[in-house]
């Protein structure tokens, strides 16, 4: 009785509504895993603005709505987020053109974001196959444990700055040769260069340390205003620091004549999906956005209360995203905003979401409603938007310009999930001229 009160309650507020529990009422940050237990919840429409207005056609969504979202994402959830700096500069530190027996080039770029070696820095490893035509098109996505765990290469330099499992404070952080080829299984290096398309991977330690005070020794350090100790309440987290390093990687492939900076496809596994959703949110430069397994915080529904929640997400990872987000611990009903509008603000451009079967902690079935809800605002904008009403059988991928699947399997990045993401990129890109 006290469900069917809360459901009529919702839809009085005139926004839809989802979800009836029908088993044991859950409390509060408890971790919810059976799907009778979900409270019911009401999501945000995206196409209605704050004060309540219906957005009706394209042009009001782009020049309002939008940036009206896209401010309140800042605001509450991942955090205001500089721009490219004046003096970022890239060296080319080696080529080498016979790579991974010939099949490729191998580049290793470094950006210097102060515009001197000293200062901060990244460092992109970039495969381009030799096979194709250039310029390629390119997935980039960042790794982490190290460059040189993506592939057991010799010639992957070594990671240079911190790697996980250290925390603040020790310095006997370096890479070992032992750690090389470490994240293999998760980068299908070769499969990606036989198809025509460029691989480029960033440590995702080169732009923050992942833990509650890396942001010390990060590139958010050195965008504190003099005099202020502290990020304030809506200053960028972790997750917006790591994808504006996405973004300057693209800075750079602008520059690059043998990579079609037109055609990137940014990707991320888990709290790396995160982080490619949130690149590609605010640089419209991506051409594709893939989330793979991202979860709690980036595709997956927070007013759902499945799997991760808000509050412990904060709790456990208090770096990740900016202090406002921390108002909605154990309170996601208040949030004004839903990771379905988070997929939305990508819209018109393919996004793909991707879930795994027994990664229930990343909420498979919140992370397709995400999809779903994104939907009227891709139709909006005159695309196909996701071709499906109901969550598909596992293995069985939507390619629509919203594509969706959940395969068998774990919380991972499989041959079949690349296999998938480079079908949708064919066919997103067949439709494109390549220049
Ligand atoms: C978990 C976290 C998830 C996800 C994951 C990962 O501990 O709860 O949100 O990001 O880490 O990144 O592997």
């Amino acid at each position: 009785m006290k469900t069917i009160t809360r459901w009529i309650g919702h839809l009085s507020l005139g926004i839809f509504v989802a979800g009836i529990a029908t088993g044991p009422a859950a409390q509060p940050g408890e971790n919810i895993t059976n799907e009778t237990q979900v409270p019911p919840y009401t999501l945000p429409d995206p196409l209605v603005m704050e004060k309540g207005a219906k957005v009706w056609d394209a042009p009001t969504w782009i020049h309002q709505r939008r940036p009206e979202l896209l401010g309140l994402f800042e605001r509450e959830m991942y955090g205001q987020s500089p721009g490219r700096p004046e003096n970022l500069k890239f060296e080319v530190t080696a080529t080498d053109t016979a790579a991974l027996g010939g099949q490729a080039t191998r580049k290793t770029v470094m950006v210097y974001f102060q515009g001197r070696r000293e200062g901060q820095r990244m460092e992109i490893l970039i495969y381009l196959p030799n096979a194709a035509p250039k310029p390629v098109p390119l997935f980039l996505g960042m790794n982490f444990n190290g460059n040189h765990a993506v592939h057991k290469d010799p010639g992957i330099p070594l990671a240079h700055s911190w790697l996980p499992g250290n925390v603040a404070g020790v310095v006997d952080n370096r890479a070992t040769e032992k750690s090389r080829g470490s994240e293999a299984s998760r980068w299908a290096v070769e499969k990606i260069l036989s198809r025509g398309y460029g691989l480029a991977t960033i440590y995702y330690g080169d732009l923050e340390p992942d833990h509650k005070d890396g942001w010390r020794s990060g590139i958010r350090s050195t965008y504190l205003p003099v005099g202020q100790s502290e990020p304030k309440e809506a200053d960028w987290g972790a997750v917006a620091a790591w994808a504006w390093g996405l973004s300057r990687a693209l800075d750079y492939f602008e520059t690059d004549p043998d990579v079609n900076a037109r055609q990137v496809a940014v990707m991320g596994h888990s709290r790396l999906g995160k982080t490619a959703l949130w690149a590609g949110v605010r640089d419209t430069r991506f051409a594709i956005v893939i989330s793979n397994d991202s979860g709690c915080g980036g595709a997956a529904l927070s007013k759902r209360i499945f799997g991760e929640t808000v509050g412990r997400i904060n709790r456990v990872f208090p770096h990740w995203f900016c202090g406002n987000f921390k108002k909605y611990n154990d309170q996601e009903s208040r949030l004004p905003i839903d990771q379905h509008e988070l997929i939305a603000l990508i819209a018109p451009r393919p996004v793909y979401v991707a879930s795994a079967e027994e990664d229930s902690w990343a909420d498979p079935k919140g992370e397709f409603l995400s999809a779903l809800h994104a939907d009227p605002v891709y139709r909006l904008l005159g695309t196909d938007g996701l071709a499906a009403r109901v969550m598909p059988g596992v293995n069985q991928p939507v390619f629509s310009t919203i594509a969706y699947h959940v395969r068998t399997g774990k919380h991972d990045v499989t041959d079949y999930d690349w296999e998938c993401y480079l079908n949708f990129a064919d066919r997103q890109f067949k439709a494109t001229i390549r220049p």
